[in-house]
């Protein structure tokens, strides 16, 4: 832990991003105000305890209230740096909404005083830290905000996107360039100053449309890759190729770097932000829009498969993995919970799922008659296996173990498809 300073930092969002990001902060030593609308969260935060599971992420939180660094509330107080990490969700025609970010922007207001730096992480439509800028500029008017090319503001006002990994945010956090933009280069500057105190990754520099753009980009490139796979393995299936064979052997090309199959993409990231992409100049954007409906296109397709394979056999069926991926407990966007709901729709009492990350099954899903059940349970009385995510308990099966067993891998964990 780093030597408490005077720095006090405030984080709007205490959720998958805020809150690791809250106690990384707070442990280069600043003193950190963790915000939230929700008291359950606020009262966990406080306690030392987490409301999400991410590694070493208890630990990290519980001494750093300890030392007295991270405190929670509600309600916002004066701050030197304030961090927007609260989330972009879309609507149904998949345009962007970015309330929760303006919401937050206005909640800062009050508190705000010359010199101090706004930084917006949530994933955003271009434009958007504009848009903070102008909610926060028509409730201060007593404050000079920034704008691109009109010279010294008593305000900073940054974009720097998030990229950690689920499953390795502390770590990301610290060691992952940053690309931060300013709305003027003054304001990145005042914002760079801020990353250089906790990461340990190269911090460039640049505008706040091009960070937005960044990390859009980012996201929606491996989206586009994970569709070709996925549409791939189609291809390999109809001509009864082994999908995975192929990849792993393409991939010894130098410049060759196919990702993995499987059963669709979900995550509040990468199923979600080709659309701000899309939405922003549909006319322009028939591949990554493409992308996005293979990827969704290739849930329906298990959904189908493991039908046909579930009516063409007698006994319960173990579906193996809710989770959006591997070795997480988000089931946001998640393909696996998709097809488990649709084949608990269609079969009731003949599905039986293992989820490692949950102590009893969604409502949704227990009222169709299925159950949750562990992978030993599932080995001994299930005859048919689905695997749909590839936590590390399930790779960890040695094929003797389900030998015999109809197997559909969308995975390819424990080989074929
Ligand atoms: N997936 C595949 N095949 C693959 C890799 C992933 O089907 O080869 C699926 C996963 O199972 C999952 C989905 O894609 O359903 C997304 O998983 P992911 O591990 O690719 O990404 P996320 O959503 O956990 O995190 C992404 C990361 N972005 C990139 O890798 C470009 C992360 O760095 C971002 O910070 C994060 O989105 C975010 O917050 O935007």
């Amino acid at each position: 832990m780093a030597p408490k300073h005077q720095t006090k930092v405030a984080v709007l969002g205490l959720g998958y991003i805020g809150l690791p990001t809250a106690a990384v902060v707070a442990r280069s030593g600043a003193s950190v105000l963790g915000i939230d609308i929700h008291q359950s969260v606020v009262d966990t935060v406080n306690s030392g305890g987490v409301h999400i599971e991410e590694v070493d992420l208890d630990a990290l939180v519980q001494g750093v209230v300890q030392c007295g660094l991270l405190r929670a509330s509600v309600t916002l107080e004066a701050a030197d740096v304030f961090i927007i990490a609260v989330p972009t969700p879309f609507d149904d025609d998949h345009a962007p909404d970015v309330r929760h970010v303006l919401t937050a922007a206005r909640g800062i207001a009050p508190v705000l005083k010359a010199g101090d730096v706004v930084i917006l992480e949530s994933t955003s439509p271009v434009g958007t830290t504009d848009q903070v800028r102008d909610a926060l500029e028509a409730l201060r008017p007593d404050l000079k905000f920034p704008h691109a090319g009109n010279g010294a503001a008593d305000v900073a006002i940054a974009y720097c996107p998030e990229r950690v990994l689920p499953g390795r945010i502390l770590v990301e956090l610290i060691d992952n360039d940053r690309c931060i933009g300013g709305i003027t280069p003054r304001c990145a500057r005042k914002a760079l100053a801020f990353y250089r105190t906790f990461v340990r990754g190269a911090c460039i520099t640049t505008t706040a449309k091009v960070a937005e753009m960044v990390k859009l980009s980012e996201n929606a490139f491996r989206d586009v890759n994970i569709a070709f796979a996925n549409e791939l393995s189609l291809v390999a299936d109809k001509m009864g190729i082994d999908v995975w064979d192929v990849i792993a052997l393409a991939n010894r090309h130098p410049r060759v770097n196919i990702p993995s199959p499987g059963p669709g993409v979900g995550g509040h990231c990468i199923a979600v932000d080709p659309w701000f992409i899309v939405h922003s100049a549909p006319e322009l954007t028939p591949l990554i829009r493409t992308a996005r409906n293979v990827n969704d296109g290739k849930t329906d397709h298990v959904i189908a498969r493991a039908g046909k394979l579930i009516e063409a056999e007698a006994g319960r069926v173990a579906l193996l993995g809710l989770a959006f991926k591997a070795n997480v407990d988000d089931f946001r966007e998640s393909p696996a919970m998709k097809v488990a709901k649709a084949l608990a729709a269609k079969f009731g009492d003949r599905i039986a799922i293992v989820e490692p990350h949950i102590a009893e099954l969604p409502a949704s899903l227990a009222a169709t008659g299925a159950t949750l059940i562990d992978i030993d349970t599932a080995l001994a009385e299930c005859e048919t296996m689905v695997v749909l995510v590839d936590h590390d308990i399930f790779k960890s099966v040695p094929a003797d173990e389900r030998a015999g067993k109809i197997v559909y891998d969308t995975r390819g964990i424990w080989g074929a498809n």
